[in-house]
């Protein structure tokens, strides 16, 4: 399994999250997204993912995109341990924290949207940060909320144990906190990120334990 990855990429980590708690072994290939190598458009790599974004995931000949499917790939392949619960309106609203960071607040902020805005849409250093602290403060209002309500012991988005929100919201948190927002009124999301930052599956998954980390 071939994962093409970027240290610093959230959704990359989301996924590298997923194959660590699976115990999955893979061969990471790392595309380097800062401007002038901006692999992610070159050629070679567009002929993997044309979307031209990272994760991408090889498998068995085929290539899988977009870190969502990826990950329901590997839950199906690898069912245990789940990355859903079993009742089907738990997995709803496990799945629905999960989405408000993938469709919500991280398309607002990814890195191509924040170079659209300064180039050429010539916004400066503080009104892109402002973007950026604008859009993680109002989905991060809303998930400390939805996990005020359904996690069961302050240290899991929902219930007590590793699901699929847990690796999305862990991702954001590195980016929030890279981007110099205000965490003080999330104390639940603080406190979930702690403990799972401390499991092996997400310390090894992190950014900084990356070999192209610089
Ligand atoms: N929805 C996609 C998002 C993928 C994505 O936006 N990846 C970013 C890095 S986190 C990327 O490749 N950005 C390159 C760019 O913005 O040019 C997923 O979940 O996989």
């Amino acid at each position: 399994m071939k994962l093409f990855t970027y240290y610093r990429s959230s959704a990359a980590y989301r996924v590298r999250i997923a194959l660590n708690l699976k115990g999955v072994a893979y061969e990471p290939v790392f595309i380097d997204l800062r401007p002038p190598a901006a692999g992610q458009r070159a050629p070679e790599y567009l002929a993997i993912n044309p979307q031209g974004l990272v994760p991408a995931l090889e498998h068995e000949g085929t290539i899988l995109t977009q870190s969502l499917a990826i990950i329901e790939y590997l839950d199906e392949l690898y069912p245990q341990p789940p990355f859903l619960p079993a009742a089907a309106a738990a997995r709803a609203q496990v799945r629905s924290m999960a989405l408000a960071v993938a469709c919500e607040m991280h398309p607002l902020n990814n890195s191509r949207v924040l170079a659209y805005l300064r180039s050429p849409l010539a916004q400066d250093e503080g009104t892109v940060s402002s973007w950026y602290q604008h859009w993680i403060g109002a989905g991060f209002r809303s998930l400390e909320e939805q996990a005020r309500r359904v996690s069961g012991d302050g240290r899991h988005m929902f219930g007590a144990s590793v699901t699929l929100a847990d690796m999305y919201i862990v991702p954001q948190m590195y980016n929030a906190r890279r981007f110099k927002c205000d965490l003080e009124p999330y104390p639940t999301l603080r406190a979930i990120c702690a403990h799972l930052e401390s499991l092996p599956a997400f310390a090894k998954a992190a950014p900084e334990a990356q070999p192209d980390a610089r």
